[in-house]
């Protein structure tokens, strides 16, 4: 997988700056995963209205980093940042078992809009360090992402204030 995407991240960004977007559900961990990126701590956060972005330097890539709000009134919002992304963060709250279906439907529209039909999709099963966190497998099963087609895409198990799993995903970058 590792060798996958590192050729995948070289020949589309080479030493350019790449556009990430951070999406998924309110409350999911997105802003905290952003500025444990950017600054390495755990920022507290309040929701985002509208977005957050940052640069973030990471194995000679430039990654500049879209976090956008994830409330429900806010996600129809979401495709006006959507041309010219590389690659997108889909954050799911691994212990907010309810909204699993919310979130998995998310997803799936996500994946079919066509001005992100290049884009690499990875996919943080966050909150790993709260009791009852569903693991990376039973993520993948209840987002349905065996129905991914034609596209690369990986998960990880992260937890952004433990600050574990977080740069996994961007690792794979060189
Ligand atoms: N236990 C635990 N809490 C987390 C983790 N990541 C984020 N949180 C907490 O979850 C809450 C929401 O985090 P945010 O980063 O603001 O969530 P968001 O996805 O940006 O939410 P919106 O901006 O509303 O879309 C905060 O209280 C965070 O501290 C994690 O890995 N583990
Ligand atoms: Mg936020």
């Amino acid at each position: 997988m590792g060798i996958v995407f590192t050729r995948m991240f070289s020949s589309l960004f080479g030493n350019k700056e790449a556009r990430i977007l951070v999406l998924g559900l309110d409350n999911a961990g997105k802003t905290t995963i952003l500025y444990r990126l950017q600054m390495g701590e755990v920022v507290s956060t309040i929701p985002t209205i509208g977005f957050n972005v940052e640069t973030v330097q990471y194995n000679n890539i430039k990654f500049q980093v879209w976090d956008l709000g994830g409330q429900t009134s806010i996600r129809p919002y979401w495709r006006c940042y959507f041309p010219n992304t590389q690659a997108i963060v889909y954050v799911v709250d691994s212990s907010d078992t309810d909204r699993l279906v919310v979130a998995k439907e998310e997803f799936h529209a996500i994946l079919e809009e066509e001005e992100l039909k290049g884009a690499v999709v990875l996919l943080f099963a966050n909150k790993q360090d709260l009791p009852g966190a569903l693991d990376d497998a039973a993520v993948t099963e209840a987002l349905e992402l065996h129905r991914i087609k034609n596209r690369q895409w990986a998960i990880f198990k992260t937890s952004a204030v433990k600050g574990e799993g977080i740069f996994e995903g961007l690792d794979c970058v060189e």
